[in-house]
């Protein structure tokens, strides 16, 4: 297949270039290192620093003899999408190209403002760029979990029937989130979801959980390959923010009394499920919705495991409870529904104390690069 691949600097970007090529595919990037700036602008850079697009390109053709094709470009500017469309004619285009943190979307209007224009104009961009080039060509867009929010109700896998006055029909399943970051992830489904019933294009919605880890298969040969590991308040997800604050003798930093329930993924089945998802696609006009995650934890677990873990290896690790920065629940009911991905041919990999480990291990080495300053500033929801 050829597949483009938007935000190719990622988190989730770069491991994805490098697995697709290593399945044999085509591959070409596409980044503006939009992150990479507001890291930088936000002192809140990763615990490893990243080489850039072209060099990890050159890397990754040196450890594997396989070729990725980088471009520095903005997918907000129509003109350039349209034209990268035009030159590579994807069969597939996976959109992550999105301000991905909700405490960024939150640290004022300019923040709010930039987190709409980018995400809402980047999926609009690509609806466009695939109907006028290619209508066949399959968009995998990356959503979120938080989309449903927390509700009082079992969670379905996008889509839920309901009957009303003795009619019955099928609608989107309702949505409620808890950040501005989150409300543009709701916004996109809409688009796309307009856009396949006016114009059938093919589209799978993937509500993915927060992901932690570091390593992947094609990480191995080489560390410089390793994706952008954040760890700081604002880009960092919560598991992965642990591991480092127990290595820095950092408290753990959990919000409120800690109940808040999420669904959680390795880096490693994150890759696994945009790559199924890809190569097994949509039907023309079907928005495919998937909720992809594998367990479900408290950040309470989370801390406790993180804790028990690290104090095998040495660590004196403690748990803090601050208040909650977030407008979120924390007692709430959360039974999502998971099973798309794995009929699809997901092999889950879970939240072992050797996973754990591994994490621990790989960071420790970069123990003197931790800038605690960066681990929590308070950024509000009110
Ligand atoms: N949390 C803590 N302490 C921390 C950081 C987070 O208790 O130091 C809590 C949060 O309050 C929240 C949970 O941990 O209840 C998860 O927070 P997170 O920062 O790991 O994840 P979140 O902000 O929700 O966003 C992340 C990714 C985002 C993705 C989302 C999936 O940054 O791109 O969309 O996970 S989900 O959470 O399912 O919506």
């Amino acid at each position: 297949m050829r597949i483009l691949i938007l935000g190719a600097d990622g988190y989730l970007g770069w491991p994805l270039c490098m697995y697709c090529s290593q399945q044999g595919h085509e591959v070409i990037g596409v980044d503006n290192y939009l992150r990479r700036n507001m890291c930088r602008e936000l002192d809140c850079e990763p615990l490893v620093p990243n080489p850039n697009l072209a060099r990890r390109v050159q890397i990754w053709k040196d450890a594997s003899g396989k070729d990725v094709k980088a471009m520095v470009g903005d997918i907000t500017d129509y003109r350039l999408l349209r034209g990268l469309f035009e030159d590579f004619r994807p069969d597939g285009v996976v959109h992550l190209a999105e301000q991905p943190s909700a405490p960024y979307s939150m640290i004022d209007r300019e923040r709010a403002a930039t987190t709409i224009h980018n995400n809402l104009v980047s999926t609009l961009n690509v609806a466009y760029a695939v109907r006028e080039t290619n209508p066949d060509c399959q968009i995998v867009k990356i959503g979120t979990m938080g989309e449903y929010g927390t509700p009082d109700i079992d969670i379905e896998e996008g889509w839920i029937e309901i009957e009303h006055r003795g009619r019955k029909d099928k609608f989107l399943f309702p949505r409620q989130a808890s950040s501005l970051y989150h409300t543009t992830k709701i916004q996109d489904t809409d688009l796309l979801w307009f856009y396949v019933r006016t114009w059938g294009l093919r589209v799978t919605d993937l509500m993915q959980g927060p992901v932690y880890g570091i390593a992947t298969e094609e990480t191995a040969c080489d560390e410089r390959l390793q994706p952008n590991f954040n760890y700081d308040e604002v880009f960092g997800t919560v598991l992965n923010r642990f591991v480092v604050q127990a290595i820095a003798d950092y408290p753990l930093t959990v919000y409120g009394n800690g109940s808040q329930v999420r669904g959680y993924l390795n880096l490693i089945d994150s890759l696994q499920c945009l790559y199924l998802s890809l190569t097994k696609p949509a039907d023309r006009g079907e928005l495919r919705i998937f909720n992809q995650i594998v367990e479900t934890f408290s950040v309470k677990d989370l801390a406790e495991k993180v804790k028990e873990v690290g104090e095998d290896l040495g660590y004196r690790v403690s748990i803090d409870s601050i208040k909650n920065p977030r407008i979120e629940k924390e007692n709430h009911y959360y039974n999502p529904a998971c099973t798309g991905l794995l009929e699809l041919g997901l092999q889950p990999h879970c939240l072992t104390r050797e996973a754990l480990a591994d994490m621990f291990r790989l960071v420790e080495k970069h123990r003197d690069s931790i800038n605690r300053g960066a681990i929590y500033r308070g950024v509000r929801w009110n």
